[in-house]
């Protein structure tokens, strides 16, 4: 297939490149030029990016990005065409997503939402879990592509249930690493080892993919950022607005959105989430590492 694909961070450029290895005719935009996905022809705009596309995929920070990509000068909305289709893998709001998507509609292009769950590992290795939102037709002429950058693909159900979705499972991820953190914290300040702490989860129901993940970087202290922290945190605000517009209060999320204010400030927002630990630690005055680090 015809891709344009738009934004080349952390997700998308490895994203690219699995669409180029299984055949499509690739074409790559980035805002700041000179990140190269080998075998992609190179546009100057995302509208000369789009131009002619079967599908725009985009992998850009936040609504605000994805705006800009879109609607801004050099926009794709100057060249959409009937039958195209926007596939947006970043993590924005569902009740922008449904707007954009309406604005596309009104040229005959459909709008499939498409975040994705398995951080930098699974975009490099074609792993990616999709979280989809959209109408059955232009999902399924996504297979392909999907297929090309992940394993599996739940449609949770029409334009801005993916990204309602995303929101749900980013809520958990984060609360389960806070469960973790603070565990983890007390337990190596009243004298347990960490690394037997992570055996005994792992034998345990307390054991989950979360820290499965995790648990590993943190006791080698590598806080190099598979999930940055300010996206972690972009994801929690998109949350709690979104249930401030449901009427849905989420006490613990709240809690947890401070830790990442206060994370921030003491200037780990390029880090992995995980460096919200180290908020912990400096309050508790404690290190958590294993043996190895
Ligand atoms: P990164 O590695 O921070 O990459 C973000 C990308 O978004 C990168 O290509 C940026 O371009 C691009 N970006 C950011 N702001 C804009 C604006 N305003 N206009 C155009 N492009 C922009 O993030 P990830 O790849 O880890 O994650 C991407 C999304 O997937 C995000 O929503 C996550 O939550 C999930 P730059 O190179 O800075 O010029």
């Amino acid at each position: 297939m015809r891709v344009a694909f738009l934004g080349l961070g952390i997700m998308g450029q490895a994203m690219a490149t699995n669409l180029v290895k299984a055949g499509h005719e690739v074409t790559v935009w980035n805002r700041t030029p000179g990140t190269v996905v080998e075998g992609a022809a190179v546009a100057q705009t995302p509208a000369a990016a789009a131009q002619g596309a079967e599908v725009v995929w985009m992998c850009v920070s936040d609504t605000n990005a994805v705006e800009s990509v879109m609607f801004g000068g050099d926009g794709v909305e100057a060249v959409l065409g009937e039958g195209m289709i926007i596939a947006d893998s970043s993590t924005i709001s569902p009740a922008a997503t449904v707007k954009f998507a309406e604005r596309v509609a009104a040229r005959g292009v459909a709008w499939v939402d498409a975040p994705m769950t398995g951080s930098k590992i699974g975009a490099r290795d074609g792993t990616l879990v999709f979280i989809v939102g959209g109408a059955e037709a232009p999902v399924e002429r996504l297979k392909p592509l999907f297929a090309a950058m992940g394993k599996k693909i739940f449609r949770m159900g029409e334009t801005g249930k993916g990204q309602a979705t995303k929101l749900a499972m980013n809520l958990q991820i984060a609360m389960i690493f806070e469960g973790f953190a603070e565990a983890v914290t007390l337990a190596t300040k009243l004298g347990v080892d960490p690394q037997q702490l992570l055996s005994l989860i792992d034998a345990t129901m307390v054991r989950s993919g979360v820290v499965d993940y995790k648990g590993p970087f943190i006791l080698q202290r590598d806080f190099t950022p598979n999930f940055p922290l300010r996206l972690m945190h972009k994801d929690i605000k998109l949350t709690l607005e979104a249930a401030k517009e449901a009427r849905v209060k989420l006490p613990g999320l709240e809690t947890v959105e401070e830790i990442y204010e206060m994370a921030t400030e003491d200037g780990h927002k390029d880090l992995d989430y995980a460096a919200t630990l180290t908020l912990l630690e400096k309050w508790a005055g404690v290190q958590v590492r294993g043996k190895a680090a």
